[in-house]
């Protein structure tokens, strides 16, 4: 309504501090998971809205899955990866972006597969749970096309199955990824950490990694938050839009 603008949110002297430290940082990554993505209507995966309050992990994102029951799987990253058409990043990506190339921000790390920080224009991403939009065989991992997984096809050199390119539970997260992300945290004076619960290991650890300031944005706080030097309640793109002004 036309009364909004007027009413600042509660987090709004918060904001001024974001900002100065912002401003003052020499070298500050940014964390984000699903929650950065659900103002692009993906849904996050432990929200009341999320996957996994309708689906168990365990059926659907592990080697398990994969290997033994694969029609489960398939049919569930196929309704990811279509899922994923009808969406755009949104401001607060942009935003993210603006601050890269103009030095504000030094590196995102992110546990998302949706490959929405690139798409914004970030080029020091570091995708910690790979990408929903690459594809290799499960046997021979030779590189294989959207259309054929969604397809249902077995891969063309060697028959195997074909999976998207993310970090199922229980596999290792890509080496080069988790290092470079690792040695942003530990030089970084300042670390932002958006919209993630902070309950997938390893990048769970990666707040903890930095001497620097820690702020954490997210519409709900809990137990695992307490730690941060800084808490903002509140909406991801909202919240950035007003340190962006
Ligand atoms: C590993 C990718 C070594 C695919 C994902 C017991 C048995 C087996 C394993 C374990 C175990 N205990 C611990 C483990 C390790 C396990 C783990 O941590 N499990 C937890 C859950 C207990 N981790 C692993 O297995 C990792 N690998 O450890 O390797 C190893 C090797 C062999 C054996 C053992 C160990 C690999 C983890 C990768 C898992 N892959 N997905 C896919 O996308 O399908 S996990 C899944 O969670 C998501 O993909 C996501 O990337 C990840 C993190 O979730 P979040 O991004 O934080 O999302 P979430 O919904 O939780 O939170 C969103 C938040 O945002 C909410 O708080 C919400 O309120 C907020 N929000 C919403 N909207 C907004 C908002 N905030 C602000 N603004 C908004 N608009």
């Amino acid at each position: 309504n036309k009364w909004s603008k007027l009413c600042l949110p509660e987090y709004a002297p918060k904001i001024v501090t974001l900002s100065t430290w912002l401003k003052n940082s020499t070298h500050t990554t940014v964390l984000t998971g699903a929650g950065m993505s659900t103002e692009s209507n993906i849904p996050d995966f432990r929200s009341k809205e999320g996957w996994w309050n309708n689906i168990d992990p365990r059926t659907v994102a592990t080697t398990d899955a994969l290997r033994n029951n694969y029609d489960l799987f398939h049919e569930f990253y196929s309704m990811r990866i279509n899922g994923l058409r009808e969406c755009t990043p949104h401001k607060g990506h942009e935003i993210l972006a603006d601050w890269e190339h103009k030095g504000h921000i030094q590196a995102i790390a992110t546990q998302n597969v949706d490959g929405f920080h690139y798409a914004a224009g970030n080029e020091n991403v570091y995708e910690l749970h790979g990408s929903i939009h690459k594809f290799r065989c499960e046997n021979c991992a030779k590189s294989a096309e959207e259309e054929d997984f969604l397809s249902k096809s077995n891969c063309k050199y060697c028959g195997g199955k074909l999976r998207p390119g993310v970090v199922l539970f229980g596999e290792m997260l890509p080496e080069g990824s988790w290092s470079e992300s690792l040695s942003h945290f530990r030089k970084s004076d300042l670390v932002i950490v958006i919209g993630t619960s902070l309950e997938v290991y390893p990048a769970s650890q990666l707040p903890q990694m930095t001497n620097g300031k820690t702020v954490y944005i997210n519409v709900e706080v809990n137990a695992h938050n307490h730690n941060f030097d800084l808490i903002i309640e509140g909406k991801a793109g909202e919240v950035m839009k007003l340190v962006d002004e």
